[in-house]
């Protein structure tokens, strides 16, 4: 016997990628349906060898569906995530609308698995910003082995983190660079983003921080530990599909090179390429489609007493959100549901 899942935003980036992991690793399905807007009722997606069509979700009624996989924006998750939690359907949810409520546990499974037996206070569990997903899958053995006081981590994030259309954007300004008379009017975006790089993702705070910036500084604190101090600047870079971290790490503890990359090495979610040679490392490009965190580039800070630095990449719209969300669902169903 398995699982009632229903997929919320079945048309978006991650609830496409959803339904392809679902399929993908096997996921103990006994019913499964595609809901997104009425706009979009009847389009057709994929569920491995299937085709669903989208339902309406403002008429679903989740009474007797398990799992509730939500890849909408806050402002629908606010309005349909309570009714699916209250009818006993339990949400996993990828906006960032419940994640810094004490109440709901945010997990990344490779890291905090205990947190799932949180889930029962509302109903709901959060699921993390992809930057900060990729980011504490590789701290995660290094605060266990040395206990970690300190990270300054640069992100360079590709643009299918912030959806569809700014795929497309990259993709027109691009094209518009080489093809006269497709070059795109300057004055309908704020900065180009083609052969170009923009310090700025999400709002401004009044700290100077950018949101995202401020999510994984948050969301580290609440999923590894709150004695973490974290800073961080988050870049959009013109790549498709793909996130890129460089982090810097200080420990308590003095851990060298070579043990953090057999440590790293050792560790679930991560898949060390690190030879100091052309190539050695891993690119954004590489990590399309994989389950796996890449860590590359692994090696002293001498700067600082006990310092590492490393480079790290993970397909954002897998182990960044629809990834972690669908593991998330095998954690709670091994763990609290036990069906299938
Ligand atoms: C971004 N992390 O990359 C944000 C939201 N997915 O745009």
């Amino acid at each position: 016997m398995g699982y009632k899942i229903a997929v919320v935003g079945a048309t978006g980036n991650v609830g496409r990628e959803m339904l392809n992991i679902l399929a993908e690793r096997q996921f103990p399905v006994d019913e499964i349906v595609a809901l997104a807007s009425r706009k979009s009722q009847g389009t057709e997606v994929s569920f491995g060898d299937t085709t669903l069509k989208t339902k309406d979700l403002d008429t679903f009624d989740f009474t007797g569906w398990d799992i509730a996989l939500f890849a909408v924006g806050s402002t629908a998750t606010k309005e349909y995530a309570p009714k699916a939690a209250a009818s006993g359907c339990v949400v996993i949810d990828n906006s960032s609308l419940y994640r810094y409520d004490p109440d709901i546990p945010l997990i990344v499974p490779e890291v905090n698995p205990q947190a799932v037996h949180d889930y029962s206070k509302k109903n709901i569990i959060a699921n993390p910003n992809c930057s900060t997903a990729q980011m504490v899958v590789a701290l995660k053995p290094l605060h266990d082995r040395a206990k970690i006081k300190r990270v300054v981590v640069s992100t360079y994030q590709s643009v299918s983190g912030s959806g569809k259309d700014a795929i497309d954007e990259l993709w027109n300004q691009t094209k518009g660079m080489y093809v006269p008379g497709q070059e795109v009017d300057p004055k309908v975006y704020t900065k180009q983003i083609a052969f170009n790089v923009i310090p700025h993702i999400d709002v401004f705070m009044d700290s100077g921080d950018t949101k995202e910036e401020w999510k994984m500084i948050a969301e580290t604190k609440k999923i590894v530990d709150p004695s973490i101090k974290v800073t961080a600047t988050c870049v959009r870079v013109p790549v498709f599909v793909g996130h890129s971290e460089s982090i810097n790490i200080e420990t308590e503890e003095f851990l060298d090179e070579d043990e953090a990359r057999d440590i790293l090495r050792e560790s679930p979610g991560l898949m060390v390429i690190d030879k100091r040679e052309d190539g050695g490392y891993v690119t954004p490009i590489e990590c399309v489609g994989d389950f796996a965190t890449f860590i590359s580039r692994i090696r002293q800070d001498v700067t600082v007493e006990n310092g590492l630095n490393l480079w790290c990449v993970s397909d954002n719209l897998r182990k960044g959100a629809a990834l972690n969300a669908v593991q998330i669902a095998e954690l709670l169903g091994r763990e609290v549901l036990k069906k299938g």
